[in-house]
């Protein structure tokens, strides 16, 4: 795939981020807790890096549609690297409370210092930031109450700064999603065009669909399988292609002579792997032997 998926908004947007970072308390990095290593930006997170005074929290948001015991293995990743990592669905309240609780206590110094200082109490300043269509705008209405965001479910939606007051401490900046120039391997490129985080509009829908459905095959076979009537027990050994063409026909997906057709199937897969409908699905491991390649030539 030759893609342009770094427009200059983006490139705006990111400058924008390190500008911003003067006036911040704290930065809330959102992921995708099915892709926590394809979905980390790394200039945002070498921009973070280097304020050691804002407090840094990395949320694995999405996680009611990934694999839990894959979630917690990327936590136990990211802890031992000294990330405060945490993970959860914006939509659930749970889920948020116990965030604001995570960022209470890790502001808890910072609020100390302000009133030892005789300097008037003010509400902490929050910056959400991560790739496009990872729940920023989602979480800050959530915790604002309202909808002072726009929210859609396809990425680039949220497109200027924004500032959102709460009634719970803190003011919300909400930031355009940003991704990087080089997105690194083809695992990279697959994840994030297969989660959603690159406009459908400039893929090829087929060829990422198709690499989801072989992910799937070799992650998941028994959830594909069910999902797709395939043949479970033999799958694996399958051409994946062979199982692809005969998913698409069994779910009706077929021309005028009874070929499959393969691009309504890579829309109807693509949007039932993104709905949670396969399952809990996470499309990289900690311990994937890819995962450590990927991450080092992101850039
Ligand atoms: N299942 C699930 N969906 C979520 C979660 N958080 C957000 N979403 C959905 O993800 C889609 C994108 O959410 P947004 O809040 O617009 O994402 P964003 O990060 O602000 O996106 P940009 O503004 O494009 O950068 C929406 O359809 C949300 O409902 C979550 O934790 N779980
Ligand atoms: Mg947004």
């Amino acid at each position: 795939m030759n893609i342009n998926w770094y427009p200059g908004h983006m490139a705006k947007s990111t400058r924008l981020i390190r500008e911003r970072l003067n006036e911040i308390d704290a930065v809330i990095e959102l992921c995708d807790a099915r892709i926590p290593q394809a979905s980390r930006n790394p200039v945002l997170e070498e921009l973070v890096n280097q304020r050691s005074e804002v407090v840094h929290i990395l949320w694995l948001n999405k996680a009611d549609l990934a694999d839990s015991d894959v979630t917690h293995a990327w936590e136990t990743y990211y802890a031992e690297r000294g990330i405060a990592v945490h993970s959860g669905s914006s939509l659930d309240e749970t889920d948020r409370r116990r965030l604001i609780r995570i960022i209470n206590e890790k502001l808890k110094n910072k609020v100390n210092q302000i009133q030892s200082r005789g300097i008037k109490k003010r509400d902490m300043r929050l910056m959400m930031i991560g790739i496009p269509n990872c729940g920023k705008s989602t979480l800050i209405n959530a915790l604002a109450g309202r909808k002072a965001a726009a929210v859609e479910d396809r990425p680039g939606v949220t497109r200027g700064v924004q500032w959102i007051r709460t009634n719970i401490g803190f003011d919300l900046l909400d930031m355009p999603g940003v991704l990087w120039p080089r997105l690194g391997s083809r695992h990279n490129q697959i994840a994030l065009a297969g989660t959603g985080a690159i406009q459908d509009r400039i893929l090829d829908l087929e060829t990422v669909a198709y690499e989801v459905f072989c992910l799937l095959l070799e992650k998941y076979p028994m959830a594909l399988s069910e999902r797709y009537k395939l043949p479970s027990i033999d799958s694996v050994a399958r051409d994946p292609y062979e199982l692809w063409q005969m998913a698409a026909q069994k779910r009706g997906c077929v021309r005028s002579g009874g070929k499959p057709d393969e691009h309504r199937f890579a829309g109807l897969l693509l949007d039932e792997f993104r709905a949670g409908i396969i399952g809990k699905i996470s499309l990289e491991h900690p311990d994937d032997p890819d995962v450590l390649t990927a991450e080092a030539t992101k850039g």
